[in-house]
């Protein structure tokens, strides 16, 4: 519950108290009055703590980008880095020029596939941006754009597997994304 309303709730059970205590319920007249207060009080009140719980929940985090969103490389679409990884010919199930750590940021990764076997390339970026994936195929370069945070769903997950999606059981790696300074 936000702070605000945990007061604003407190307030309102207290004003439902002192007016049953300072408004005397015999007199005959102002009773009916003082009922009808304390109901519509104790209505607000149960109306803040619903409203209040209702935004709770919708405070939950479900991406890490207030996380360490300070900590990502100041980028514009003009500055976004190229990380090329590369199949050789002759070398045909390997990932070669993936880094063991980036930092936080968004990234262009171009996947060559210089093989005769249909490859892809595979790696989870932010949580809302989920999964990103190149098509698969032989002998094609592919580029896609990802976006890396350490947070995911607000939960510290540094390390990244990027796989293969047809060979994912040994084909496959992982980076670390660092905080960006
Ligand atoms: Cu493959």
């Amino acid at each position: 519950m936000q702070l605000w309303a945990l007061y604003f709730f407190l307030a309102l059970i207290r004003l439902a108290q002192s007016n049953h205590g300072l408004r005397p319920r015999t007199v005959h007249g102002t009773s009916i009055r003082t009922r009808a207060s304390t109901a519509v009080v104790r209505f607000l009140a149960i109306v803040t703590l619903v409203a209040a719980l209702a935004s709770a929940q919708s405070t939950v985090v479900t991406d890490d980008g207030s996380r360490d969103d300070g900590k990502m490389l100041r980028q514009s679409s003009a500055t976004i880095p190229t990380i090329t990884v590369t199949t050789p010919a002759d070398d045909p199930y390997a990932f070669n020029g993936m880094p063991a750590s980036i930092n936080a940021g968004t990234y262009k990764i171009k996947y060559i596939n210089n093989s005769n076997i249909p490859h892809n390339f595979k790696i989870r970026g932010s949580s809302t941006a989920g999964f990103k994936a190149t098509p698969i195929c032989s002998n094609c370069t592919k580029t896609i754009t990802v976006t890396f945070k350490r947070y995911l769903n607000g939960v510290l997950s540094p390390n990244r597997l990027y796989v293969c999606e047809p060979h994912k059981t040994f084909m496959k790696g992982t980076v670390t994304i660092n905080p960006a300074i």
